[in-house]
């Protein structure tokens, strides 16, 4: 299935109001792209036919590894990108400015698998899992959420017992990005003192099952599907041994949302891009719509918010590579840049009119994926919870 959009030109160009490129290095100049021409070659002439057919090209995930998206800030000799935090943001950009589902494939690979192997793995473990997955040889997924606890993990159900030499694990993960197709899991469990630990769980190990998810209308070019445990053995040697508690999970989401933040404005961009494009030539009452105020107020719009979220990731990058980053201030960045995707994908889809709605152009995709990013890795209103516990010290959640 690689049926390619016909006689389509991705003519994508950055806006960039304020010379952030001028924040820039030149190796960071190089990345963007390089992984945009990828996208240009990989993803836009085929993404549409995916999303119509649901079909996740699993293809993509060897090709992610050879140019550099799992994992870019995990060390070379692990098999990461040796880089820092704005180069990973711009790869999220970049891959997202092509789809939402693309960005989660590669985030979740990087800042959910590889980056708690990293973290909290045994040598032995980061030896094992680590090239494979930076390569795309094996892809991962990472099982949290379940049936009945999302926003609030800590509740979790799935749980393991220590039976001498091995671990028995039960339970059941929902939602899971990848999952039907990796090959390896990292799932959140509770041992029996109730302390969540990291599991690396492989396909095969017998009582391991991965349904995949059905009727989604939102990033449909990515696989999800549960997780399900019932009596799996998990070597001992599966544990995650470096830290414990629901901080282990929440360290790795701060990770995968600094990209979302990143990937969020890559979508904003390419609607934008499109709706720019159109509205110079697009002819009604003898003239381009692009002359008309109204549509010149929302193209002015677009482009103010697209260059706060820009200036907001780039800050952010900058404190996360000098590890002073916190959660709330990811969250902020999170929450804003895909709040600003979603208007600004709604918007464009107007001044695109009816031609709008159809896959010839991109808004419509990126608007649905936006509906899942604004409420995976924490709802909207849970970032804005966050953001309200350290303004006032009180956590709001209970
Ligand atoms: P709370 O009492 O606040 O904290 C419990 C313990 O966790 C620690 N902690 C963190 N540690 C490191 N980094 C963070 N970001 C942390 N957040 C919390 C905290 O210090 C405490 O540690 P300790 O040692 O004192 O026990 O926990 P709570 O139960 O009240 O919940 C807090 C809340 C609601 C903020 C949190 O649970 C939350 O963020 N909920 C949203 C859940 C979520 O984001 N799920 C994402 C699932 S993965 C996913 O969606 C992948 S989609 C990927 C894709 O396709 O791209
Ligand atoms: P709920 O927690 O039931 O929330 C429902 C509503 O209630 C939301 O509006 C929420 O904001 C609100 N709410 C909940 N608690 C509060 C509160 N205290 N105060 C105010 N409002 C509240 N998870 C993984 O572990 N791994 C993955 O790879 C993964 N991939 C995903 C892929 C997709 C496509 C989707 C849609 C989800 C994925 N998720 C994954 C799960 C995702 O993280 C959860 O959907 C998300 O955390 C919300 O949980 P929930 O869906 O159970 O909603």
């Amino acid at each position: 299935m690689s049926e390619e959009k016909r006689n389509f030109v991705d003519e994508f160009e950055s806006p960039d109001h304020y010379h952030i490129d001028d924040l820039l290095t030149e190796e960071h100049k190089l990345i963007r792209s390089s992984v945009r021409d990828f996208v240009k070659k990989e993803i836009t002439p085929f993404i549409e036919g995916w999303a119509e057919k649901n079909h996740f090209p699993n293809e993509i995930v060897k090709k992610f590894g050879e140019v550099g998206a799992f994992g870019p800030t995990i060390p070379l000799e692990y098999g990461g990108g040796g880089l820092d935090y704005i180069s990973y943001g711009l790869i999220m950009q970049e891959i997202e400015r092509g789809d939402s589902g693309m960005r989660s494939t590669a985030s979740v690979q990087g800042s959910l698998v590889m980056y708690p192997i990293f973290a909290y793995g045994s040598e032995e473990q980061k030896q094992k899992y680590l090239p494979k997955l930076g390569s795309g040889e094996w892809l991962g997924c990472f099982g949290l959420t379940e049936p009945n606890h999302g926003s609030n993990p800590s509740g979790m159900e799935t749980h393991f017992e220590d039976k001498g030499n091995h671990y028995l694990l039960n339970g059941a993960k929902m939602w899971i990005s990848n999952s039907p197709q990796a090959d390896v899991a990292v799932v959140w469990a509770k041992n029996e003192e109730g302390r969540i630990h990291g599991l690396i769980v492989e396909r095969g190990m017998e009582g391991f099952t991965t349904p995949e998810t059905h009727g989604k209308w939102s990033l449909r070019a990515s696989c999800t599907g549960e997780l399900v445990f019932s009596d799996v053995k998990v070597p001992k040697e599966n544990l995650l041994p470096g830290k414990n508690g629901l901080g282990a999970p929440m360290g790795c989401l701060d990770k995968a949302r600094y990209g979302i933040a990143w990937g969020a404005v890559g979508a904003a961009m390419d609607c934008y891009d499109s709706a720019r494009r159109y509205a110079l030539e697009r002819i009604q009452f003898d003239k381009p719509i692009a002359s008309f105020q109204l549509v010149q107020k929302k193209l002015a719009e677009m482009l103010t918010e697209i260059t706060k979220a820009q200036l907001l990731n780039w800050k952010l990058g900058k404190m996360m590579d000098e590890g002073k980053a916190t959660t709330a201030q990811i969250s902020t960045a999170k929450r804003n840049a895909v709040e600003i995707a979603l208007n600004i994908a709604r918007e464009a889809r107007q001044i695109h009119g009816g031609m709008g709605i159809t896959g010839e152009y991109p808004m419509m995709r990126h608007m649905m994926n936006l509906e899942s990013v604004v409420t995976y890795e924490g709802t909207h209103d849970i970032h804005l919870l966050i953001l309200g516990a350290e303004i006032t010290g009180i956590p709001a959640f209970k």
